[in-house]
């Protein structure tokens, strides 16, 4: 039951496009998702197909063979996608989001031939290399330079937790210059250039994450995002993907919230079934209060970037609220399942663990927390 009347937010166009994805999602994902999770690997190039082929890879960018949809549509589009598995929204929003939004935005004329069709098409794949060993939430501190060399530019340095990074053709890749920091496109195969996929995670195992090694890598001037310069260029295209996440967050919410009603309605303790208990009901209550609140929140965000008027804290209050409530939701319905709750069999569990990556992975809590407390007192309080 829709309490919020969410439907009625909607357009018809942004609800038959979250219907075609969910029914992809159920279709050719989530049968697979539990087996993909558990060995730790899925079919990257395949699934990058298929979701090229549903439209959804850079979906909400103009020309070069995307979509153009509004904000909304590609929010929902990734809270269909997460409702399935954290790991396969991961791949669209860096894809999309991430590597091809850093092109599109920032990228030549001939970079975005060069790239982007393929990219929107899923035949060619994208990774965003800006985190570091030694430098997550503090992009600043980056350590991986680039120099001159004549015209060409060498790079040198390492970047730590890449999803796609080993599966990418091309990676965007943020490094220091004696001009600030700058983007490069590194393609897949070039000399100096190597890829260790990251082994024994526990959480977003159905993704592929990955170190990037940079050992004077020799790149032609042209590999230079020309439009990027400071920090304000990767960090524009967090904003993107944050905002991806903002509705992302929220399908594994629901996921793991319908699988605890459909779970309390079977499930008989003490003689009668658990969905009749108050205090499984007070669980149901809160959760679905929290769930419709941060839909709001969500599309209330959407129609702002639609209008224009999406800033940098506007999604730093959606990315720290919808995923802490989500984590909590999925918390909270993993105990409902008892025992079953921590196996495979049902997604919770499996969503929790993801949820404490994209807790941390797009700015922590913390990072949004500060932003936020930024905005509102006017004293920034990273330093
Ligand atoms: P600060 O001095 O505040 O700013 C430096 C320059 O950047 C501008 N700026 C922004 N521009 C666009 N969007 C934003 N959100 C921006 N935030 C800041 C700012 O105006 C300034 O521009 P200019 O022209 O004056 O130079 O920067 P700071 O060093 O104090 O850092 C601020 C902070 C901490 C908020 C920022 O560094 C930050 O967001 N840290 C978190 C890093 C992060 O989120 N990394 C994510 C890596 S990618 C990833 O995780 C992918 S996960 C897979 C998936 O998405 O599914
Ligand atoms: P740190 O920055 O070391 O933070 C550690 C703790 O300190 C956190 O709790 C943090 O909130 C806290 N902290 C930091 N600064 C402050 C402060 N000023 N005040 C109070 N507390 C603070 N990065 C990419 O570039 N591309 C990717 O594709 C990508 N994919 C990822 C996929 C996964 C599965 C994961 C887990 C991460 C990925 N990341 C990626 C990296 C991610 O963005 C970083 O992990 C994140 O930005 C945090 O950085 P860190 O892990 O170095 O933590």
């Amino acid at each position: 039951m829709d309490l919020f009347a969410i439907d009625t937010l909607l357009s018809e166009e942004e609800r038959d496009i979250r219907a075609t994805v969910r029914a992809m999602g159920d279709r050719d994902l989530r049968p697979h998702v539990a087996e993909w999770f558990e060995e730790g690997t899925i079919p990257a190039r395949e699934l990058a197909r298929s979701l090229g082929e549903l439209g959804v890879l850079g979906m909400h960018l103009e020309g070069y063979g995307c979509a153009g949809t509004s904000a909304v549509a590609y929010g929902l589009a990734c809270l269909e996608l997460e409702a399935v598995d954290s790991g396969l929204r991961s791949l669209v929003s860096v894809q999309g989001s991430l590597a091809m939004y850093a092109i599109w935005k920032y990228g030549s004329e001939e970079q975005k031939q060069q790239w982007l069709p393929g990219m929107a098409a899923g035949e060619l794949i994208g990774c965003f290399g800006l985190t570091e060993p030694d430098a997550g939430s503090d992009p600043g501190a980056m350590r991986t330079r680039a120099r001159r060399d004549g015209s060409d530019w060498i790079l040198d340095g390492t970047k730590m937790w890449i999803t796609n990074g080993s599966v990418s053709d091309v990676a965007v890749v943020w490094a220091r210059t004696d001009d600030g920091v700058r983007g490069f496109l590194v393609p897949s195969g070039t000399p100096g250039f190597t890829r260790n996929e990251i082994k024994r995670k526990l959480s977003l195992r159905a993704s592929v994450t990955s170190e990037l090694v940079l050992e004077n890598v020799r790149l032609p001037a042209s590999a230079m995002l020309p439009e990027a310069r400071g920090l304000s260029g990767p960090l524009g295209c967090l904003n993107e993907a944050r905002f991806g996440i903002v509705f992302g967050a929220l399908g594994a919410a629901r996921d793991c919230l319908e699988s605890a009603l459909s779970y309390a309605a079977d499930r008989e303790v003490f003689g009668r079934p658990l969905a009749g208990f108050q205090l499984t009901q007070q669980k149901l209550a809160d959760m679905t209060l929290e769930l419709g609140k941060g839909m709001l929140l969500a599309l209330h965000l959407g129609r702002l970037k639609d209008q224009g008027l999406i800033t940098p804290e506007r999604v730093s209050t959606g990315k720290l609220n919808n995923v802490r409530e989500a984590l909590r939701i999925a918390r909270e319905c993993r105990t409902i399942l008892g025992a079953n709750g921590i196996t495979l069999e049902y997604p919770v569990l499996r969503h929790a663990n993801n949820l404490e990556s994209v807790l941390t992975y797009e700015g922590t809590s913390e990072v949004h927390s500060l932003v936020i407390g930024g905005a509102v007192t006017g004293i920034a309080a990273f330093r």
